[in-house]
């Protein structure tokens, strides 16, 4: 029987790591050994580890006592191996059951085989095999293709052959030392064969801030690596074939991950006098290809003139953005926003509010705004907007992302916004961003998230963009305790938490009389003689028309509801504001009264009598007025399970009944009284931990503090 040795080194993959070497040990293949390198991983993993190796026999596990890298750990795994083969498998990546099979199957007299590298972003894919027979491609001048992916992952190769050449890893290189091992294999040969059958899943990983991967470093240890791989590299070598392949690498990754870093750091005289050796050493039959300006700067770099290169990079940087202006409107004013407007320094007295992202005069900004201009406080107030909006005092509305958003977002040293600013959008160290956000969580939130199940996204580029927004932030507010927790972590936030409550429940304390209530009712023309019930329910991330236009199925049969419930109530219906389904309520005019578009949810808590609700924040907020809360969680299996999941336990802390249908809906409804006395004491302690720090005047410490 043949063998192959499986090596694989671990550092600190705890989520994936059972799941990894399970889909080893599953292999249909079972002549393998499974040498594992712990490389310094900390006490949970090892533990892991060493309980891992217990459960078969055909696994050894090798501890380091720190982290040497992963170049050391898998020479140390080759020195160890047994078998006729060598297979390099990481500690976060899964296999498709007969990966082995086929490789060991095709590889007759070669030296080395390869499978298809499939790139993934879930815990678990399965690979749907429709060939019926496997069919070999042979890969002769075109074989450096096979590792543009920089990877050693999904070769299996005869161990002979790497002892014979003595191949190994460049101890000295870390994130792209594969590049250091591949190379001279590939030169040695001439024929890879590959067989797409023999799927191996590499795991995008999804904690890119808090765990990232070797290729997920930051910058900074990225680029010298990759600088002296190439040098390593180019001086060692000089085949055509391989030129046109590690020069082309080069040029990437000079384009697009050290122009990026060089633009937005400073940069020391040991970067540009490497990067200045490389581009000696890039061949000119490559960077023919490549455009003008390019091929300026590798001739500045090549000058050794640090300065100069300095001066014209910042020219062709301005270039290059102009381009890119030049794509949409809104690229342009950016553009400008960077180049101008960022350059005027900003005013002490204009501040800039917006409320999710221009769609409505609402929220905490909202309250703020109010409060400082009952306060007659002496400033410019501009407000970010989609369209004009009925905002009172009259203050400056600009479009958002029109060039006087643009202007005024430079021009205004203070921000007040309660979500996200698109991603490309700088922020000075003079400008001073408060983020109130917009609600306690329940489902969990950007660093918390396992998988991402948004439209056009994924968990790496979600948290990643996220994490950036969040490193703009100055302040943040949180409502309750339990919100500092989550949000210090999941933000990733270390700057100033306002523990003050939020302003937009100021009104809920302030305003909670049947006057104002009455008054309210009057403006919304809601009838007076009627109780009102507020349906608010949440957006689920995987019912959606396109990215941020979301799906909403009402499962509420509003006919049922209206024949037992008419008569003493009205429903106000309120989607979020990501939902673009319109729902259909023409046949029940007088019963069911639309106000998703109304901009302050606020004062629909205020002349509502019962809430329902389902996964959304909105119930925190309405506990203020401790009116009975009921939760219509008809598909909570999966929103728990397969999409969020949830910081707290909706079964048990909740202060109202979960219901799974309209019928159950109804009876609540009619035992209003019961549930109340069932719920109090829920209640009482849910107001504490969630409510507590709330009194009316948020807004005002809020103010006192950010405007001081
Ligand atoms: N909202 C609303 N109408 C709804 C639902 C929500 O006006 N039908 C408003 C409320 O102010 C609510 C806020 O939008 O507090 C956030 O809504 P959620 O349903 O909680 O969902 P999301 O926008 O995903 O924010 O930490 C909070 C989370 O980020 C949730």
């Amino acid at each position: 029987m043949r063998e192959v040795s499986v090596i694989i080194p671990v550092y600190n993959t705890l989520d994936y790591l059972e799941n990894s070497i399970n889909s080893v040990l599953n292999q249909t293949y079972k002549e393998i050994d499974i040498i594992i390198v712990n490389d310094g991983s900390n006490a949970e993993v090892s533990g892991l580890l060493t309980k891992i190796a217990k459960t078969d026999g055909r696994i050894k596990v090798y501890h380091f006592e720190q982290r040497r890298g992963v170049s050391i750990a898998r020479n140390f795994g080759i020195q160890q191996a047994e078998g006729e083969f060598i297979y390099f498998f990481d500690s976060d990546d899964y296999l498709h059951e007969n990966a082995i099979e086929l490789l060991v199957n095709n590889i007759y007299d070669f030296d080395i085989i390869r499978g298809m590298v499939k790139h993934t972003n879930f815990h678990n894919s399965f690979a749907m095999l429709f060939h019926s027979h496997q069919k070999v491609k042979m890969f002769e001048q075109k074989r450096f293709n096979l590792i543009k992916n920089k990877s050693v992952l999904n070769f299996l190769i005869r161990k002979t052959f790497i002892e014979e050449n003595q191949f190994s890893f460049d101890q000295d290189i870390h994130v792209y030392s594969d590049l250091t091992f591949m190379i001279p294999i590939l030169l040695k040969i001439e024929v890879v064969p590959y067989i797409k059958e023999a799927v191996y899943f590499k795991r995008i990983r999804n904690a890119p801030i808090k765990n990232p991967s070797l290729k997920q470093s930051d910058l900074e240890i990225r680029i010298p690596d990759f600088l002296n791989m190439y040098k390593g590299i180019k001086n060692k070598y000089s085949e055509e074939l391989l030129n046109a392949f590690i020069d082309k690498q080069f040029l990437n990754f000079y384009k697009k991950d050290i122009l990026s870093y060089i633009k937005h750091n400073e940069y020391g005289k040991d970067l540009y006098t490497i990067l200045s050796d490389c581009a000696w050493l890039v061949s000119k039959d490559v960077t023919r290809n490549h455009n003008f300006i390019l091929r300026r700067e590798l001739a500045y770099l090549k000058k050794g003139n640090e300065k100069s290169f300095r001066r014209l990079n910042n020219r062709l940087s301005f270039l290059r953005d102009l381009r890119a202006g030049y794509k949409s409107k809104v690229k342009f004013y950016n553009f400008i926003y960077n180049y101008l407007f960022l350059k005027l320094k900003p005013r002490d007295n204009i501040v800039l509010f917006e409320s999710f992202q221009g769609k409505s005069y609402s929220d905490n900004p909202k309250y703020i705004y109010e409060y400082m201009k009952k306060m007659n406080m002496n400033y410019k107030y501009i407000w970010s907007v989609n369209e004009k909006l009925d905002i009172p005092y009259n203050p400056k509305q600009v479009r958002r992302l029109s060039l006087r958003y643009f202007y005024y977002l430079a021009r205004a040293k203070s921000w007040v916004l309660n979500s996200r600013l698109p991603n490309y959008i700088q922020k000075s160290p003079k400008h001073m961003y408060l983020q109130t956000w917009h609600g306690t969580p329940l489902k969990r939130l950007a660093g918390d998230m396992d998988d991402v199940h948004m439209p056009g996204t994924n968990a790496e580029r979600y948290k990643r963009n996220f994490h950036n927004e969040t490193q703009k932030w100055d302040y943040l507010i949180s409502p309750n305790g339990y919100s500092s927790d989550i949000f210090s972590r999941a933000f990733w936030f270390e700057k100033e938490m306002m523990e003050v409550g939020y302003p937009r429940n100021d009104i809920l304390y302030e305003r909670n009389q049947m006057e104002y209530i009455k008054l309210m009712k009057q403006k919304m023309q809601l009838p007076q003689d009627k109780k009102i019930i507020l349906y608010a329910p949440t957006w689920r991330d995987d019912e959606f028309y396109k990215k941020g236009r979301y799906k909403f199925d009402l499962q509420l049969n509003l006919q049922k509801v209206r024949d037992c419930l008419g008569e003493d109530y009205i429903i106000v219906l309120r989607m979020h504001y990501f939902i673009a389904t319109q729902i259909d309520i023409l046949d029940y005019k007088d019963f069911v009264f639309d106000f998703s578009f109304y901009d302050d949810i606020g004062e629909l808590y205020l002349v509502s009598d019962i809430l329902i609700t389902d996964y959304s924040s909105v119930f925190f907020d309405y506990a203020n007025l401790q009116r009975p809360i009921l939760f219509y969680t008809y598909d909570i299996d999966k929103y728990k399970n397969a999409l969020r999941g949830f910081y707290i336990d909706m079964e048990c802390e909740l202060p109202g009944p979960l219901l799974m249908n309209t019928e159950q809906v109804i009876q609540a409804v009619e035992q209003i009284d019961t549930i109340n006395d069932t719920y109090a004491t829920k209640y009482e302690e849910f107001y504490d931990r969630f409510c507590g720090w709330e009194d009316g005047k948020a807004a005002k410490r809020v103010v006192n503090r950010f405007f001081s």
